[in-house]
């Protein structure tokens, strides 16, 4: 009887273990020209996920891309083809910042933070940026910290 129970207990737990790996996300960023007054822009500058979380940057305006610039230890580096949509699964925690190639110095730059893990932050920090992004990583960065 005690075995059965422990038995059950146990099914019953990793039941939620594997449902709650199952459930990954996808979440969409569009990357953009226009969003209200600012330029160039992805829709979404911070973004918090789960690990295992996809994000798909929708190419709904022409012209952009994603290239990361700081990630975390063991993730190699990711850039997309301009004008493309792009896609990225992410499997380890940490912080990642992104930079669209031809619109870098018009402060076209974003934040994905994975599974609540910020280990990596002051190396986030001494990533270099240009232009306007400068003082936007600035901004960001506090945000979150
Ligand atoms: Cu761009």
């Amino acid at each position: 009887m005690f075995i059965l129970k422990f038995v059950s207990v146990s099914t019953l737990l990793s039941y939620f273990l594997i449902s709650s790996f199952a459930y990954a996300e996808n979440f969409t960023i569009e990357m953009l020209n226009k969003l209200g007054k600012e330029k160039m822009v992805y829709s979404e500058k911070v973004i918090s996920i789960k690990v295992n979380d996809e994000i798909t940057w929708k190419s709904v305006d022409k012209g952009h891309n994603v290239e990361f610039i700081g990630m975390p230890k063991g993730v190699s580096k990711f850039k997309s083809k301009i004008s493309k949509d792009a896609k990225f699964k992410f499997v380890k925690s940490g912080v990642y910042l992104y930079q669209c190639t031809p619109h870098k110095a018009m402060g076209m730059i974003g934040l994905v933070i994975v599974g609540d893990d910020k280990s990596n932050l002051d190396k986030i920090k001494k990533v270099k940026v240009y232009g306007k992004s400068k003082k936007l990583l600035k901004t960001l960065l506090k945000s979150i910290s």
